[in-house]
C-alpha cells in the first residue's frame, strides 16, 4: 500500500512536471517541426510555435496506444461489439433520419447507403461518439513522444494544414486519441484529400454537418476504388488443402475468384466472372472457422481500417441495415 502510494506520488509529480514544462514547441525536435511545416504546407514558424505552446502532452494518449484491444480480438468477440441490436436500430434510424442525404451520396458516389451508414455506425455509432481528446493534444503527444509511429508526425503536419484551409481554431477541434476526427473518424491526410463539402456552404464540416460527413464518407470510398453494384463477400466452403497457402494472405486480391476454386475453394452463390480479382477469408467464429470470399470492393473496405474483422463487420451490419 505504501509502495503503490509513492508510486503514485511520483507518477503525479512527474505528470504535473511534464505539462509544465509548457507545450511541445519547446521540444528539441520543434525546429524540425516548424521547418517541414514552413515548406509543406507554407505555414510560418510562428504560428506552428504558437499553437504548440498551447499543446500539452497527454499521457493517457500514450497509454491508449499502448493497448490497441479490437485488433486483439478475435472475430467471435469483434462482432459482439459491432454487431448488436442497438447498433442495429441505431442505424436504421441514421438511414431514416438522413434518408436525402444518404441518397445524394449513393447516387453521387455509387456507394451504397447502407455501407455509408455502416461505416459511420462502426466508427462513432452515428456521429454521437466522436471522442473527446483535443487533437492538438493528442497529435502533438503522439508526433514528438511516439517516435514508433512516424505517421503522427505526418498527421500533426496535415492538422494544421486542414485548421488553416478550413478556419478552424486547433485548439478546439476534437478526436479520438489517435486524432481520428468527426463521423467518419478521418485522420487529418485523409481529411485533406477526401474531404467534401456535401451540402455547398463553403466548409467541410465533419464534426457537426450531416452532409458533408456522409459525403465525405462515400467520396472516400469512390476514390479509393468502389465498384458499384458489385458484391463485398460471400461464404465459402474449402476442401483439401491446395487452399491454405492463399488463407489471408494478401490485403489486395492477387487471385481470381477461378483460382480459388482449382484450390478447393467453393461458393454459396454461384455466378459472376471467374476472372473476377478474389481472395480467400478466414475468421475465427463462434462455431470455429469461417471462411469468406473476399471480393475487391472487400479490400476497398478494408482500404478504411485495414483490419479483416472490421471490414466484415461493416458489410455484416449494412447487410443488417437493408433487412
Ligand atoms: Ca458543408
Amino acid at each position: 500500500m505504501r509502495i503503490r502510494t509513492a508510486a503514485a506520488l511520483v507518477f503525479c509529480l512527474a505528470g504535473s512536471q511534464q505539462t509544465a514544462w509548457a507545450g511541445y514547441d519547446s521540444h528539441p525536435k520543434f525546429e524540425q517541426f516548424a521547418t517541414e511545416l514552413e515548406k509543406e504546407y507554407q505555414i510560418p514558424p510562428e504560428e506552428a510555435k504558437r499553437w504548440l505552446a498551447q499543446s500539452k502532452r497527454l499521457n493517457s494518449v500514450l497509454e491508449a496506444i499502448s493497448r490497441p484491444a479490437e485488433r486483439t480480438l478475435q472475430w467471435d468477440r469483434y462482432q459482439d461489439i459491432f454487431l448488436t441490436q442497438k447498433r442495429i436500430q441505431g442505424g436504421k434510424k441514421f438511414l431514416k433520419t438522413h434518408a436525402a442525404l444518404l441518397a445524394k451520396a449513393e447516387q453521387e458516389y455509387g456507394v451504397p447507403r447502407e455501407i455509408i451508414t455502416a461505416i459511420i455506425g462502426v466508427e462513432t455509432f452515428y456521429g454521437t461518439r466522436q471522442g473527446s481528446y483535443r487533437v492538438l493534444d493528442s497529435l502533438a503527444t503522439l508526433a514528438f513522444d511516439y517516435p514508433k509511429r512516424p505517421l503522427f508526425w505526418k498527421q500533426l503536419k496535415a492538422f494544421f494544414a486542414m485548421t488553416r484551409d478550413e478556419g478552424l481554431d486547433p485548439g478546439k477541434i476534437k478526436g479520438s486519441y489517435a486524432g481520428a476526427m468527426g463521423y467518419g473518424q478521418f485522420i487529418p491526410t485523409s481529411f485533406l484529400a477526401y474531404a467534401v463539402d456535401g451540402d455547398n456552404d463553403g466548409k467541410r464540416d465533419l464534426w457537426n454537418n450531416p452532409a458533408d460527413a456522409i459525403a465525405s464518407v462515400a467520396n472516400y470510398f469512390k476514390r479509393h476504388g468502389w465498384r458499384t453494384d458489385e458484391p463485398v463477400t460471400q461464404r465459402v466452403r474449402v476442401q483439401g488443402s491446395a487452399y491454405e497457402p492463399l488463407v489471408n494472405d494478401n490485403r489486395k486480391p492477387k487471385w481470381t475468384a477461378g483460382q480459388l476454386i482449382d484450390k478447393g475453394v467453393s461458393f454459396t452463390q454461384e455466378g459472376g466472372d471467374l476472372q473476377r480479382p478474389a481472395n480467400l477469408i478466414r475468421l475465427q467464429g463462434k462455431q470455429g472457422a469461417e471462411f469468406w470470399l473476399g471480393e475487391y470492393n472487400f479490400y476497398v473496405i478494408t482500404r478504411y481500417n485495414h483490419s479483416r474483422m472490421y471490414a466484415m463487420a461493416v458489410y455484416q451490419l449494412s447487410k443488417a441495415l437493408s433487412e
